[in-house]
């Protein structure tokens, strides 16, 4: 029987890669667009290690022929789009961007399937910041829940999913939306609070550097592993029919206890290194997250594996590895 095939945006991110990992393991034929960049190695350095069993290509989002082409010879049977621009902060910054990319390029992306390749499943990767500051009266976020973002990203990704669920009403397509919670890992780049945390951590115990200036400590966040995460991907797309899913832990911390938790790790009181700047304030806040998967968990037969203090645990390693040699 052949393979089946497997196409992944934005393969090189922290999900792509671990997606990648995970349906080769599965026996998949796995094919993916990285970004032309300046200095190749950082295109490809969550990926190199798999460069010999994967196809990739130069594409872009924004760039809807570059993809329309690949599909057209490629014809998929799962199409995975979790390119993106995926910086909350910086979506303030660069709005405009971010929603050339998150949200028109989900579009293209929905177009190239339907003109394309229609018989192609196709998932979109939403995120828990659709929800904005919303929850339940049980203080949970689910499939219900009302979606008010508060930033340019979460806008943006909340037209990506409308559209997901429009072509699916509207053409019958298979499209179906992952509504991820916050996950991390060793590959989460470092501008985001976990990685910014556990780096700066290292270094200090390392006595690389003496204080680590940080945002918002309030806010709370529902933090899982982008490896337990692909995997609900996957069975996302093979469902008997298409549905939108969240996918979390169902647990929320503060950013003061991942402080706390990473520095007492290394033998270390975060209250004597972590400053406050508010230059990583946003101008607006998500205060609050924390996912029911009770769905998801009954649907696909999935549930998170990684514990978090395991992950707080792989990422202090990660980084103690890179740093010292
Ligand atoms: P990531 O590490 O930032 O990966 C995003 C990937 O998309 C990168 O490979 C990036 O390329 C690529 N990309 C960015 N702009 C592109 C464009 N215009 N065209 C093609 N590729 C582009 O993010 P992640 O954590 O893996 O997240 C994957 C997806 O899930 C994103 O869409 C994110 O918004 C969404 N999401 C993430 C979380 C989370 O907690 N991680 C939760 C919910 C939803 P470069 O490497 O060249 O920049
Ligand atoms: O790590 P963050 O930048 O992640 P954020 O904004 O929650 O977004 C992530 O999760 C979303 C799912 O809910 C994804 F869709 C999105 O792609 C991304 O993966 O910030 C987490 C919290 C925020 O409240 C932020 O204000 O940490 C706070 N924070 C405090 N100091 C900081 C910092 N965040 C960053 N990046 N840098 C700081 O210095």
């Amino acid at each position: 029987m052949s393979k089946k095939r497997a196409f992944i945006t934005g393969i090189a991110g922290q999900d792509g890669s671990y997606l990648a990992e995970h349906l080769l393991a599965l026996g998949y034929e796995v094919h993916g667009t990285v970004r032309r960049n300046s200095t190749p190695e950082h295109q490809v350095s969550r990926i190199d290690y798999l460069e010999d069993r994967i196809n990739t290509y130069y594409a872009d989002l924004t760039d809807s022929q570059s993809i329309s082409r690949l599909v057209r010879d490629i014809k998929p049977d799962e199409f995975y789009n979790i390119a993106g621009q995926s910086h909350v902060r910086i979506s303030f910054d660069i709005p405009d961007y971010t929603l050339q990319v998150n949200a028109q390029g989900a579009l293209n992306m929905l177009e190239i399937i339907r003109a394309v390749s229609p018989t192609t499943r196709y998932y979109q990767a939403s995120s828990s910041e659709m929800f904005g500051n919303f929850k339940d009266p049980d203080g949970m976020q689910r499939e219900s829940t009302a979606m008010h973002p508060v930033s340019p990203y979460g806008c943006s990704k909340l037209y990506a999913y409308h559209a997901t669920r429009t072509y699916r009403k509207s053409y019958g397509l298979f499209t179906a939306n992952g509504i991820l919670f916050n996950h991390e890992s060793p590959r989460r780049a470092s501008n985001f609070v976990t990685g910014k945390i556990v780096k700066a951590a290292v270094e200090i115990s390392l006595g690389m550097r003496s204080s680590l200036a940080l945002g918002n400590l309030e806010s709370f966040r529902d933090w899982g592993h982008s490896r337990d995460y692909v995997k609900a991907m996957h069975k996302i797309l093979q469902m008997p029919e298409p549905l939108d899913l969240v996918i979390a832990t169902g647990k929320t911390r503060s950013v003061r206890d991942f402080c706390e938790v990473a520095f007492s790790a290394l033998g270390l009181d975060y209250v004597q290194y972590v400053t406050q700047d508010e230059k990583f304030m946003r101008p607006q806040e998500l205060d609050y997250l924390c996912g029911d998967s009770s769905l998801a968990r009954k649907t696909l037969d999935w549930e998170p594996e990684t514990s978090f203090e395991k992950l707080v645990e792989e990422m202090i390693s990660h980084w103690q590895i890179v740093l010292t040699s």
